[in-house]
């Protein structure tokens, strides 16, 4: 067995009711984790309650659990159990962990901050989907189909459909034993390529403000008012992004998102290794990595534009 659930596993059973809490900005594997273990615990006889935000998705239709996201909260439950979630600050709704007598962490970052009693943490999981899964086998529960859809999507996301570099033979044989019990998960897959239909205008206004240098390593998507962008359209940008990146020939892609009248909120990408976009990022007081950074900027677009200009020469 790769984790130790005994202590997870012991506040678990004393137990009689918990309450599901995870991170702000929801995603698959926060949104899986939780309806995974939710309904494991009822499965146990517990009573769950879930302090979750909705996901973006509409995955709500394949997971009927996701229904109780916003039922309303008893007054105390004897565990908060906080998923996928690194830091007491980050987790959605925190003000609720109050209610609860004792708080259980389980996540694979391997930055948490340990702020439960007991903390299972494991940053070698690709996704905190794979430890909720054992954590369910540990407690011998029968992986229903809606739970086992539910960590697939968990598995799934955090691998960006198991492709990125996180992606183990570890996660193939935990998505093969989902696999053995049922195969219908492309219902899953293909919602998660739905978009909003803000996410096309938003499309039309990157691609149509593009801007590229005269030696086409550097573009500047300009999601700003002067181009048509506008707050409805404060959506995520990550497929606008990923076109431009991946276009042969560009290195660094430049998104700019205007946020209020003179503020910007900027992020970086490289494909080249020649390019850390993390130093342009620090030097505008912001942070990243090397391939994906992002700054926020106050001033004229002009003046941001002419900075990012000036710093790689175009
Ligand atoms: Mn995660």
């Amino acid at each position: 067995m790769k984790y130790d659930f005994s202590a997870v596993a012991a506040e678990l059973s004393a137990a009689g009711s918990i309450l599901i809490l995870t991170h702000t900005s929801t995603d698959g594997d926060a949104v899986g984790s939780s309806v995974a273990a939710g309904l494991a615990l009822k499965a146990m006889g517990k009573t769950v309650s879930y302090v979750v935000e909705k996901d973006k998705y509409g995955l709500d239709r394949f997971l009927e659990e996701m229904a109780c996201f916003g039922e309303p909260l008893l007054p105390r439950y004897d565990l908060a159990l906080c998923l996928d979630c690194s830091t007491f600050e980050y987790m959605y709704g925190n003000e609720n962990v109050s209610r609860c007598s004792r708080t259980a962490v389980i996540d694979h970052h391997k930055t948490n901050t340990g702020y439960g009693d007991v903390n299972l943490v494991d940053g070698t999981s690709a996704s905190c989907g794979e430890m909720v899964f054992e954590l369910i086998k540990y407690l011998g529960v029968p992986v229903t189909r809606q739970i086992a859809h539910a960590l697939y999507l968990a598995l799934s996301t955090d691998t960006g459909n198991f492709l990125y570099s996180n992606t183990s033979s570890r996660t193939f044989s935990l998505l093969s034993e989902l696999y053995a019990m049922y195969d219908d998960y492309y219902l899953i897959a293909d919602r998660m390529k739905f978009a909003p239909r803000e996410a096309l205008e938003l499309m039309r206004v990157g691609l149509g403000s593009l801007l590229i240098s005269d030696d086409g390593r550097f573009a500047v998507i300009r999601l700003i008012y002067e181009t048509g962008y506008s707050e409805r359209l404060n959506i995520t940008s990550d497929s606008l992004l990923d076109a431009v990146r991946y276009t042969e020939g560009i290195l660094v892609t430049v998104l700019v998102r205007q946020t209020g009248q003179d503020s910007f909120k900027i992020s970086l990408r490289s494909t080249d290794d020649a390019y850390d976009v993390s130093e342009l990022a620090a030097a505008m007081g912001g942070g990243g990595h090397a391939k994906a950074s992002g700054f926020s900027f106050q001033g004229s677009y002009g003046e941001l534009e002419k900075k990012i200009r000036d710093y790689y020469g175009f």
